[in-house]
């Protein structure tokens, strides 16, 4: 009924209509009550106007039942407020177990999305429709804020770190990204589209679109930086082995653990010093300012997928790994030409089951 009004933005995604709901009953509670004032003192000040100089008013000394009455009625609408809000709160911050991660990445001034499959793409994003999708956000340079109004998702992407939102569209269509933060000179031109797609069509636009899988690509930087000259399979080696390391606690040098997130991988790769892992010594260069965040991303990627027994030999060889992140499609074989990419399809999730057995021996 609303979608009518174009004063309202379409409501395209799951979350769209109970977060309307709670906005119209808080307008309405509002409403309600700025009238009801207004009108009282109107009715007041024309029924208690002063008739004659010398009147006095009334004494009055107070009224218990009114004054329950107005204390009591607003405290439960702020209760109604404040629980149905939580609840949509819980709801829009809690991505389900099966959404889809995609990886942004905004800067002055445009949005890079990556998919799990490695197809990138730069102010445009394909989705499947009644799907979950997971997005994983960071920032090059200044505070974004990642902003699609169909779906009422909305949220701050600050540098230095990585922010989550999700939201599962429910109508096929084209819909309006904006950036919602004041952003430098060019703000109002950072803006895109979402493109929501039957998953059909939207299963032949990966496939047209075909790439390294983002945790291939990620490998090869493990190489290239030489991370695994320390973080190698071997016995003896110089770092902790990051196999099925992702999601799983990390007992920290002094105390204390922390749970190996996007964030605190992040932080081990650009400032290694910040948290040190118990057992193992400081040696690790920080990579801050030599990897890129898009980098950053593909090695994250490369970390969450690595299931064990994965690492790469220090030579590599032209052996692929078995291992990409949680795909949108996992189980349909749709691409045939090209032999990496069908492999990688072929492949079990790794981070569904992080066993962590071969991972916890942390201690050289
Ligand atoms: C000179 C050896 C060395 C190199 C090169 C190195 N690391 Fe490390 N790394 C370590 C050591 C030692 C630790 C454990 C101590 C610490 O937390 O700093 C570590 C810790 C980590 C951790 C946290 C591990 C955990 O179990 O919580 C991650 C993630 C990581 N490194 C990723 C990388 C990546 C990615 C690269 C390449 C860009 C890399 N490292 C390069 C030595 C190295
Ligand atoms: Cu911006």
């Amino acid at each position: 009924m609303f979608a009518q009004v174009p004063l309202f933005p379409e409501q395209a995604s799951t979350a769209a209509s109970r977060v309307d709901g709670l906005f119209f009953f808080l307008v309405g509670v509002s409403a309600f009550i700025s009238i009801l004032i207004a009108s009282l003192i109107i009715v007041f000040a024309v029924k208690f106007r002063r008739r004659a100089s010398n009147t006095e008013t009334k004494r009055i000394t107070g009224s218990t039942k009114l004054e329950l009455f107005w204390t009591g009625i607003p405290c439960i609408l702020a209760l109604v407020m404040f629980v149905w809000g939580a609840k949509i709160y819980v709801f829009i911050s809690r991505p389900p177990d099966d959404a889809s991660e995609i990886y942004v990445v905004a800067k002055q001034w445009m949005w890079k999305l990556q998919h799990p499959e490695g197809q990138r793409e730069i102010n445009e994003l394909h989705i499947p429709v009644n799907r979950p999708v997971k997005l994983i956000l960071t920032s090059e340079d200044v505070i974004h804020d990642f902003f699609v109004p169909a779906f009422r998702v909305k949220v701050d992407v600050v540098p230095g770190r990585f922010v989550h939102a999700w939201f599962q569209a429910t109508k096929p269509g084209r819909y309006h990204l904006f950036c919602s933060q004041y952003c430098g000179t060019n703000h109002s031109g950072m803006i895109g589209t979402v493109v929501v797609m039957e998953p059909d069509e939207y299963r032949r636009w990966l496939t047209s679109r075909a790439e390294g899988s983002l945790a291939l690509e990620g490998r090869k930087l493990f190489l290239k930086y030489q991370c695994v000259s320390c973080h190698s399979a071997n016995a003896n080696a110089r770092a902790p082995v990051l196999e099925g390391l992702y999601n799983q606690p990390v007992a920290l040098e002094g105390g204390g653990s922390v749970i190996a997130d996007e964030t605190y991988l992040r932080e081990s790769i650009v400032l290694p010093d910040a948290k040190i892992v118990a057992g193992w010594r400081p040696i690790m260069p920080g990579f801050q300012g030599q990897v890129s965040e898009e980098e950053l991303v593909k090695l994250i990627a490369f970390i969450k997928a690595l299931g064990p027994g994965q690492t790469p030999p220090r030579v590599d060889s032209a052996k692929q790994p078995a291992a990409k992140p949680e795909s949108s499609n996992s189980g349909e074989k749709t691409s045939g030409d090209k032999p990496a990419d069908n492999k990688s399809k072929a492949s079990k999730t790794p981070d569904d089951n992080p066993s962590s057995d071969s991972s916890t021996q942390k201690q050289p």
